[in-house]
């Protein structure tokens, strides 16, 4: 039975009816949720799956983590919204307790990823054109190949995805497009025009490419010489994620702008944020940016709760500790399947051999053998569950990818 006839007759209504009204931008696995608890999830028949994708790391804390869904619950009672054309009495707190964490004197609250990385584009360019003195509309920023940060025209003007590009223009100019990696590429790609290098510290989409040990450092140090704004796209690689509270903790490296996203909204609601030091910070004035939603108060006391749960260290050493778990298992299956692996904490991009399929076959047999993943490029998977999950979870997952190649294999 192939998988796509795998689908339960109640699946098969859901998907239907999400065919027939939700525009097509996905091509999901043949499964339907509709519960979650922790690192697993249930389908409308009853069956469950261990959660390796974690909404692409949103949902580091799991499926209803009880100091989570708390502060929202209590939130939705008292108030949800105020905009922010009126103070409430959440968000100086939630800004305080971000900032500290992070080690920033300022943070401006937004919703999607997406956003975050265009309010960070914004406040490069508006810092230099109005401290750094560059040329009226004459702003580069230097950007890493195969990044990926998010969807606006904007972002996709940068892209190297001829998929996530494809008749989206016209395209915004401004940006310089450098191998990821290579230090030396950045440091001539500045010119008197560069503003800012915009980063991933790892790339997540691209496979979870791992940059060259020194890489980071390399940056920070060629962007404090140049005067030009290090930008790191935290989104989904931080906040736990891979061991430390950020994956520029490895190497000792505070950027200029932070952008997170993702699990910082407890994976409840969209929550994102940008952290400067006023120096950066403060070259924004009241209506030149903002946004609807951006620091509601449920957002601020699901944020509270994210960082709350944070300030012990104890999900960055969960992360650690089984991340070095997974790794090993991983290391079990190179030549049995996997070609190669890259993994720093809880968050893997495992290389399938081409030759027994494509990234999505093998989250399709990993489907069948209850386990949820996803496919990033080609035939490579992504493996990134939430950091709540336990050292027999990952036996079961990796158990389950030794499975599925062997299915693969015929
Ligand atoms: C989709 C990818 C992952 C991100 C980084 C910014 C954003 C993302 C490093 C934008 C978002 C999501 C978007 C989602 C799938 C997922 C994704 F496959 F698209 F590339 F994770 F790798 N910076 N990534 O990873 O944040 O606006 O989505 O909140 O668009 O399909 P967002």
């Amino acid at each position: 039975m192939t998988t796509e006839t795998m689908a339960s007759v109640a699946s098969s209504g859901y998907i239907a009816l999400d065919e027939t009204y939700a525009a097509h931008t996905y091509h999901p696995l043949p499964v339907v949720l509709s519960e979650g608890d922790g690192a697993w999830v249930t389908d409308v028949d009853g069956r469950r799956y261990l959660d390796c994708l974690a909404g692409y790391s949103a949902l580091n804390f799991g499926h209803g983590h009880p100091v989570i869904v708390a502060a929202a619950r209590e939130q939705l009672g008292r108030l949800t919204l105020t905009s922010r054309a009126f103070h409430h009495d959440l968000l100086g707190e939630f800004a305080r307790d971000l900032a500290e964490l992070a080690g920033f004197e300022a943070m401006l609250p937004m919703n999607s990823g997406a956003e975050g990385v265009e309010t960070a584009v914004k406040l490069a360019r508006k810092w230099g054109y109005e401290v750094k003195g560059v040329e009226p509309d004459r702003a580069t920023i230097v950007v890493a190949r195969n990044n990926f940060h998010g969807r606006t025209v904007s972002i996709v003007s940068f892209s190297s995805d001829p998929d996530a590009k494809r008749n989206f223009g016209p395209y915004t100019p401004g940006f310089r497009t450098v191998d990821f990696g290579d230090a030396q590429a950045i440091a001539e790609a500045i010119d008197d025009t560069t503003v800012a290098v915009l980063i991933e510290p790892i790339q997540g989409e691209a496979g979870v490419i791992i940059p060259p040990d020194g890489y980071l450092r390399a940056v920070r140090d060629i962007c404090t010489r140049a005067g030009v704004l290090f930008m790191a796209d935290e989104i989904q690689s931080g906040l736990g994620r891979t061991g430390r509270t950020f994956a520029c903790d490895h190497e000792g490296v505070r950027p200029d702008v932070l952008i997170l996203g993702k699990a910082l909204g407890g994976g409840v609601l969209p929550v994102s944020a940008v952290l400067a030091d006023w120096s950066v910070m403060s070259v924004f004035k009241p209506g030149e940016h903002g946004s609807t939603f951006g620091g509601n108060p449920l957002a601020c006391a699901v944020g509270r709760a994210v960082v709350g749960l944070l300030s012990t260290g104890e999900f960055q050493e969960r992360a650690t500790i089984l991340g070095a778990h997974l790794a090993e298992r991983l290391e079990g299956l190179v030549g049995r399947g996997v070609v190669d692996f890259r993994c720093r904490g809880l968050w893997a991009g495992v290389d399938i051999d081409p030759a027994l399929g494509t990234g999505r076959a093998v989250c399709e047999a990993l489907l069948r053998r209850g386990v949820l993943a996803k496919d990033t490029h080609g035939s490579t998977i992504r493996l990134a569950p939430p950091l709540v999950v336990t050292s027999s979870d990952i036996d079961l997952a990796v158990d389950a990818l030794a499975g599925a190649l062997q299915d693969l294999a015929g």
